[in-house]
């Protein structure tokens, strides 16, 4: 590195000395033997006379709660009452990826797949119900993957991937861990219940404060602690989640006239402070260029508590673009010019980017499902269509799968096909005027959930079909009374 410096400033200096006369020959002369002489010793200096190597880039992901696609700055559409001033600072420094989405509508699935680098439905995990029980310990985790490389990890806020210490990111590959556990939500002031700790590592804490400002708070220490040498920063906010609670001050910012609509906004400029201070924390330290950082929504806003996915259909529950695309920024600035992409992306892309980032080759036995985004996002190599799927399994009766522009959305016994190349509101439904495409859809979806086991807790993978993916229901039981009389149930 600090030879490269060196080159490089020699090679200015010569530019220079090119446009400029008054640099006198001499002094370039001596510069260069200078630096050749330095070069050869820093050469010699390094045993087998190799550079060392580069150190790979500190990873920082952060994720939002429920945050909906029209709830950022950064969204040209967003409703005018929109105060995020930092992600805004973040975004004009990152990529911008439009089209991206994560692999669920609800809260665990996702973050399933976020720390896996697989779809959820690979563990038989379609609903936050069977994800948030725990995801089996037999799994690879994102920082398990990062452990050769040398990194140090921590993961701080929700987990969700587990109820109990049992199932704490401490056993996952996270050398630090400061944050809650069990269900989705939790309580931002309530911070020293014994039902629902905060755990540092996998001892209960009891704190005062608000939880936002705990998580912003203890992302900086951890770049503080571990600035010399690379790491991993798993920083996954519960906010702007139910329930609805922020400081009155930051409420009082907001007159929509819409009492959760205002909480909801402060929490969500709560959240933007603290990235804001983690984005200056990485600057101050000189580690910004280095840094690759992705930001993201774990699912679409929920409407019910006056999130806004505008211009989307829908929000959290469902897969209509509003419940499944999400805000997605990219940033590493050392590698990554700022601007937007219009590339398809999925949370899957995470993990296989930062192997690639890394320098790390992916698993050999557990495939990942995502593709390393750093060739399209560099521009070295054209956006190709894609396959992505949504399932959440028969209880919900929700599927959907995006191929190309198009996309095929179930709930239930009804689909819908949009081309979302003219209609990103999915407002235009086109399932009848092209059955062709929605059987091809079809298909397509079968395929991708015949490779899936069936859900873990109950049920089959479809809406009103039991297991064994898309067969008609077993008829045994029934079959079995035909054959010897009736089934008489054991006493409860
Ligand atoms: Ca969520």
């Amino acid at each position: 590195m600090w030879a490269d410096t060196m080159r490089s400033r020699l090679t200015n200096l010569q530019d220079d000395a090119a446009m400029n006369p008054v640099i006198p020959k001499l002094s370039l002369s001596w510069l260069r033997l200078t630096a050749n002489l330095i070069l050869l010793a820093s050469w010699l200096a390094v045993p087998g006379g190799a550079e060392p190597a580069p150190r790979p880039p500190n990873i920082v992901l952060i994720v939002a709660d429920d945050l909906g696609y029209g709830d950022v700055l950064f969204n040209p559409l967003h409703p005018k009452e929109v105060s995020t001033p930092h992600l805004d600072r973040l975004a004009r420094e990152s990529i911008i990826c439009r089209q991206a989405y994560v692999t669920g509508h609800v809260c665990s699935p996702t973050r399933t797949a976020l720390m896996t680098g697989r779809y959820q439905q690979r563990l038989g995990l379609y609903t936050a119900g069977e994800a948030g029980s725990g995801v089996p310990m037999r799994e690879k985790l994102f920082p398990q993957f990062l452990q050769p490389a040398g990194y140090t990890s921590m993961q701080i806020g929700k987990w969700h991937l587990g109820p109990t210490p049992a199932w704490s990111p401490a056993l996952r590959g996270f050398d630090e861990v400061f944050g809650f556990l069990g269900r989705g939500a939790h309580d931002y002031y309530k911070l020293n219940d014994p039902a629902d700790p905060i755990y540092r590592g996998t001892t209960p804490l009891s704190l005062d404060g608000y939880l936002t400002d705990h998580f912003g708070r203890e992302a900086v220490a951890f770049i503080e602690r571990q600035k010399t040498k690379p790491f991993f920063l798993y920083l996954a906010f519960n906010a702007v989640h139910a329930p609805l609670q922020a400081p009155a001050e930051d409420i009082a910012q907001f007159s929509t006239g819409n009492p959760d609509r205002n909480t909801l906004l402060a929490m969500g400029r709560r959240m933007d402070v603290a990235i804001g201070h983690v984005v200056a924390k990485l600057k101050q330290e000189g580690l910004w260029e280095n840094t690759l950082l992705f930001f993201l929504s774990d699912n679409g806003g929920p409407l019910g508590q006056s999130a806004s996915n505008v211009p989307l259909r829908g929000g959290k529950h469902m897969d209509y673009e509003g419940g499944i695309r999400v805000p997605f920024l990219v940033c590493w600035p050392a590698q990554l010019p700022a601007g937007e992409s219009q590339a398809v992306v999925s949370a899957l892309d995470i993990l296989p980017t930062v192997l690639a980032a890394a320098g790390l080759s992916g698993p050999s036995g557990q495939p990942l499902d995502g593709m390393n985004l750093l060739p399209v996002l560099r521009g070295e190599t054209a956006i190709q269509p894609r396959n992505l799927f949504w399932s959440s399994g028969s209880h919900e009766g929700w599927w959907a799968v995006r191929s190309g522009d198009w996309k095929l959305v179930g709930e239930k016994t009804r689909v819908g096909l949009f081309d979302l190349s003219q209609d990103i509101a999915e407002k235009h439904d086109l399932a009848n005027a092209k059955p062709e495409k929605v059987a091809e859809l079809t298909k397509l979806h079968d395929a991708w959930l015949a490779e899936m086991p069936d859900p873990i807790k109950s049920g089959g993978k479809r809406y009103g079909l039991a297991a064994t993916d898309g067969q008609a229901p077993k008829k045994a039981k029934a079959d079995r009374r035909k054959k010897t009389g009736p089934v008489v149930s054991p006493a409860p």
